[in-house]
């Protein structure tokens, strides 16, 4: 059967057809996409009231395509206390975010109890704000610099008020290309085997992937499978994140750098590919928001939120530092088209605009 048949059946594509589905054209690759999306969610897109909070920039791991850690390209070092992060996020309450996303650096210092003894305090300060934090990154991180073990990392979470965990630290699985990319961080088994644990407690967590570097598209297309695998297993996976590499600030030398073309075919891919994660999230930040709502007809159904501060990829060049306000959000997605529901960390419907 040939390859478009199969899509159109929802057959089970492999490594090879994955790779494949590349050569088809784009508009063919999207309508096959958008046939999936449109089955789920009909018109609608859904995004939430966020904020993204990066409580230090210390970070004792070197990823070369990193520019928001302290380094020689960026001497500003800083680590809040628990006292301004509260503030933080009780301002971001009061603007109205029902998410705190909180992604830290690996500081080598402070000590596990700095971490958890943020969530605990948020946690205790506002019982109903919904926290997303640890990439599997900071939990691999901790685990071996303070001497514990991931069960340890990922309990002492659950005490300390985390409610779901972000999918950062993925990059590409591809073991040639991570050691390239960021050797001595988590392995790619060891962050499957995390995100597999945290599963394991009845938790929800995200998968992200990094591309548009030094990756080929067969790497890519490994690394969905390898996240197929796990969510076969678990079906812990709220959503898989395709986040397009920034340039500036970093040590990563690129030579080239994905077309629009490239970017929305990787999208439409994912959805085909990975047909057990049930959200395509086109994270505006990277795609840059007039690609991401154009992804809307590749497959993604999902804009991640209107984050208030953006500090990770801003850093490398992505025009997302101050998020985005949530009338022109709105207005955005009607105006391409799309009906925008506001939905909660765990994609239970809030709100139809
Ligand atoms: O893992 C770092 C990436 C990630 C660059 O779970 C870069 O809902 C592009 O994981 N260019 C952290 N990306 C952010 C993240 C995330 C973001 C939004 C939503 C969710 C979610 C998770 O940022 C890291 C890394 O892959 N990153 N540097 C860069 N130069």
């Amino acid at each position: 059967m040939d390859l478009i048949s199969k899509v159109r059946n929802r057959e089970r594509l492999n490594q090879q057809e994955g790779e494949a589905l590349y050569d088809l054209d784009l508009y063919t690759l999207g309508e096959l996409a958008d046939e999936i999306r449109r089955e789920k969610y009909g018109n609608k897109s859904y995004f939430n009231i966020n904020r993204h909070l990066n409580p230090t920039n210390v970070c004792a791991d070197v990823c070369k395509f990193c520019a928001y850690s302290a380094s020689r390209k960026n001497p500003n070092q800083y680590t809040l206390s628990h006292e301004q992060i509260l503030q933080i996020v009780e301002g971001s309450v009061r603007n109205g975010a029902k998410e705190v996303h909180i992604v830290s650096a690996h500081h080598p210092e402070v000590g596990v109890d700095w971490y958890m003894g943020a969530f605990a305090k948020i946690r205790e300060h506002f019982p109903d704000i919904h926290i997303k934090a640890m990439t599997a990154a900071e939990v691999d991180f901790l685990a071996r610099h303070y001497g514990h073990s991931y069960d340890e990392i990922l309990d002492m979470m659950i005490e300390s008020g985390v409610d779901s965990m972000p999918g950062g630290g993925a990059e590409i699985f591809d073991e040639g290309v991570r050691d390239y990319l960021c050797k001595g961080k988590v392995t790619s088994n060891q962050w499957i085997e995390i995100h597999r644990k945290w599963h394991e407690r009845g938790r929800e967590s995200n998968a992200t992937m990094l591309f548009g570097h030094v990756e080929s598209r067969a790497h890519r297309i490994d690394h969905m499978l390898r996240l197929r695998t796990l969510q076969d297993a678990t079906g812990g996976f709220n959503a898989f994140i395709p986040l397009v590499y920034q340039r500036d600030n970093n040590f990563l030398r690129v030579e080239n750098f994905p077309s629009g073309q490239e970017i929305l075919k990787t999208y439409a891919i994912s959805r085909i590919l990975l047909d057990n994660i049930p959200h395509i999230k086109a994270y505006w930040v990277t795609a840059s928001i007039n690609l991401a709502l154009i992804a809307q007809e590749f497959g993604a159904d999902d804009l991640d939120g209107t984050i208030e501060k953006e500090s990770i990829q801003s850093a490398a060049g992505a025009a997302s530092a101050k998020g985005m306000n949530l009338d022109d959000f709105v207005a955005m997605i009607k105006n391409s088209g799309f009906t925008p529901v506001e939905r909660d960390s765990l994609y239970h419907e809030l709100k139809v605009y």
